[in-house]
């Protein structure tokens, strides 16, 4: 079992509201096909859902935020997922479009529903979720991101390894000069070193994989848009980005 996450910033363009990366998309749906194992897809939200959610001054923590800021920027994760979707199902593979209240309730996960995603996964379809407004309880909402869906789901799931897949080849301990970290262990880097993205999405990223691979599990950040990579980490172990390893 594989977890894969894509990046908002490698399926959209970040610098322009709603404007999917459609051929990025497709090429790596195009490399998705090789992948003979079962495998489920997280995807974030990027110039959709990050979009709204800043408009609508929504974030991660639960709060009674705007009725109308939750229905936008759910509405807009339901138009990317479908793009994804779409991209995923012209070249001939099958998603199963998962959003994740199908098995969040509140913010927990709800367990028998996780589960039943690695059944899903090994009939021969393509579970795919997102990042997403949900409803908290108590009039509350909360913005809850994919990179959290990835904890949450390795936690259940134990797959043999987490891919994150980003705009950038991996984790940089330089962003002026672009060094970048091979291997997070033999590198002694901690969170605090790694230097702050615009958004900030880096750093919550970094504590997910290094969340998941503290459970004893293998992560990899991976360029998207070079997207034979993912193919080289699942089929050759050849990992050219970021590991960590669990
Ligand atoms: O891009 C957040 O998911 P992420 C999705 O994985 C929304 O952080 C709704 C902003």
């Amino acid at each position: 079992m594989i977890l894969i996450k894509l990046g908002g910033s490698i399926i959209t363009n970040k610098e322009k509201p709603l404007s999917p990366r459609i051929k990025t998309i497709d090429n790596i749906a195009k490399q998705l096909k090789k992948i003979s194992e079962p495998f489920v897809i997280v995807h974030g939200g990027g110039s959709f859902g990050h979009y709204w959610s800043v408009k609508y001054d929504m974030h991660t923590k639960p709060a009674r935020y705007d009725s109308h800021g939750v229905a936008i920027v759910k509405n807009s994760m339901i138009e990317l997922n479908k793009i994804i979707l779409d991209s995923l199902t012209k070249n001939k593979l099958n998603p199963y479009c998962l959003p994740p209240t199908d098995f969040m309730s509140g913010n927990k996960p709800i367990p028998s529903k996780v589960r039943e995603i690695r059944k899903i996964a090994e009939s021969n379809l393509i579970p795919v979720t997102f990042g997403d407004a949900l409803w908290y309880g108590q009039k509350k909402s909360y913005i809850l991101s994919g990179d959290k869906i990835m904890s949450i789901l390795a936690k259940a799931l134990r797959p043999r390894l987490s891919i994150f897949i980003l705009n950038v080849d991996g984790l940089y301990s330089d962003l002026n000069t672009k060094r970048l970290i091979y291997d997070m262990k033999d590198d002694q880097v901690s969170i605090q070193d790694i230097p702050m993205d615009v958004t900030g999405g880096m750093t919550r990223k970094v504590e997910e994989a290094t969340k998941i691979s503290k459970m004893g599990l293998k992560v990899f950040f991976a360029n998207g848009n070079k997207p034979e990579r993912i193919t080289n980490a699942i089929q050759k172990n050849r990992f050219e980005g970021t590991i960590f390893r669990g």
